[in-house]
């Protein structure tokens, strides 16, 4: 399967040049030596070219037995995160910089409104929802999102607002209760090593409330890998507050000279997956790596990720990772992927009512590989068992369990789509 997809791309991506799709700037154009014919050494990294969906709905058979997927709504620009609110409704994000609402299955073609200034340039915009624990009494959200200097919108970081939805059309009482430090962008950029990618993006952006009431944030390393090691700043770093904005006295760091007292581990590139097991309660996490680095981890309070001077990965630019694995004081990924990667997205466990055989699985959402769902062994080692809807060929942003157990995948494209994966009547 992952070859002849691979084949497919490599023919779609072949076809595209050989027919000018991919247009070059005049003077790159000028510039390029004349095409070979030599084949690619590595495999296509990156964003793949967008494939449109179908109508639908499709029908499978799973591991799970038969199942329906379905469009609930093909209106999304860049939907990036979903949540389900206590009425029945579902709030969805568009990264280009729009809160979303579905009512009754259906979209409302307004957005709501209330958002502080955001930026929506490359992969950044508005990000992550998570519901207040005691929303049924306050009615407050939190969203992620990409905050631009006001003096130099290049200049960015990640930020989390809190805001009170009350279920119409504007939100109240919005404010920011956390700016992530990982300021960067604005020229000149710093040297910076091993082929890193532009000022702009790899800002993370995930939030989730753990089980002990807990905000936990990812910020990305924002292309400046370096500062993912360092105790001071917030790059490449998952971090842990109180939905006040303060900061909790029993994180890791706490008191500890030269450290920002929010980080609860350190060393990510850019995580963009958060789930808690509804078992043991440990916290798993997926990062995007560089090439053929794609990590799924189990996140540890004050532990030690590698990034940037470990990594199982490729450097973009070719040069060797200092550690691959086993380097001490580093906590090594559960799984590693690819090469290719994977992209991996938001994460959830499986436990809803909908689907028995699907009890205790985590599902894990990619740009190339559908959703994969990863099962533990025995000895608790993770395996991936089943990629669904792969051939949809869409970027999977995220996934959610319902409250019926069905499960809301959001894929990331220009027409976005909320695709609900069910059981077969
Ligand atoms: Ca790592």
């Amino acid at each position: 399967m992952r070859e002849r997809a691979n084949s497919a791309w490599r023919a779609l991506i072949g076809g595209m040049l050989t027919t000018g799709l991919f247009a070059l700037p005049a003077s790159a154009q000028d510039a390029a030596p004349a095409p070979t014919a030599a084949p690619a050494a590595l495999p296509p990294d990156g964003p793949r070219p967008p494939v449109a969906l179908g109508i639908g709905p499709w029908r499978y058979d799973s591991s799970a037995g038969p199942i329906d997927v379905k469009v609930i709504t093909r209106q999304l620009d860049h939907p990036w995160a979903l949540a389900f609110l206590p009425d029945g409704s579902t709030l969805v994000t568009e990264r280009s910089g729009r809160l979303r609402i579905i009512r009754n299955g259906t979209l409302d073609p307004v957005a709501i409104a209330g958002l502080p200034p955001i930026n929506p340039t490359s992969i950044g915009g508005l990000y992550d929802i998570a519901i207040d624990p005691d929303f049924a009494n306050n009615r407050r959200i939190y969203l992620s999102y990409v905050k631009p200097d006001p003096q130099n919108h290049d200049q960015t970081t990640v930020a989390v607002m809190s805001a009170i939805y009350d279920g119409g059309m504007a939100l109240s009482d919005v404010k920011d209760i956390f700016v992530a430090d990982a300021w960067f962008g604005a020229r000149p950029w710093p040297a910076r090593c091993c082929g890193q990618g532009p000022g702009w993006g790899s800002w993370g952006g995930r939030i989730l409330f753990g089980p002990d009431g807990k905000l936990f944030i990812t910020v990305g390393d924002r292309n400046y890998g370096e500062m993912a090691q360092q105790p001071d700043g917030d790059f490449g770093k998952i971090l842990r507050i109180n939905p006040d904005g303060s900061i909790p006295a029993d994180n890791p760091f706490v008191g500890q000279p030269g450290w920002n007292p929010q980080i609860w581990t350190l060393g990510h590139r850019n995580p963009l997956g958060l789930a808690f097991h509804p078992q043991t309660g440990q916290l798993w996490e997926s990062e995007f790596g560089p090439r053929g680095g794609d990590e799924l981890n189990i996140i540890e309070k004050g532990q030690n990720y590698g990034w940037i001077s470990v990594t199982q990965g490729q450097h973009y630019d070719g040069t060797p990772a200092q550690g691959i694995r086993e380097v001490a004081g580093m906590t090594d990924p559960v799984i590693a992927f690819g090469p290719p990667s994977v992209n991996p997205g938001d994460l959830a466990w499986y436990d809803g009512a909908m689907f028995p055989a699907w009890q205790g699985s985590l599902f894990m959402p990619s740009f190339t590989e559908g959703l994969m769902r990863i099962t533990l062994d025995a000895a608790g080692k993770a395996n991936v068992a089943e990629h669904l809807i792969e051939d949809l060929k869409q970027r999977l942003r995220a996934v959610s369990v319902a409250p019926d157990g069905s499960l809301y995948v959001i894929t990331d494209e220009e027409r976005g789509t909320v695709l609900r994966i069910s059981k077969r009547p």
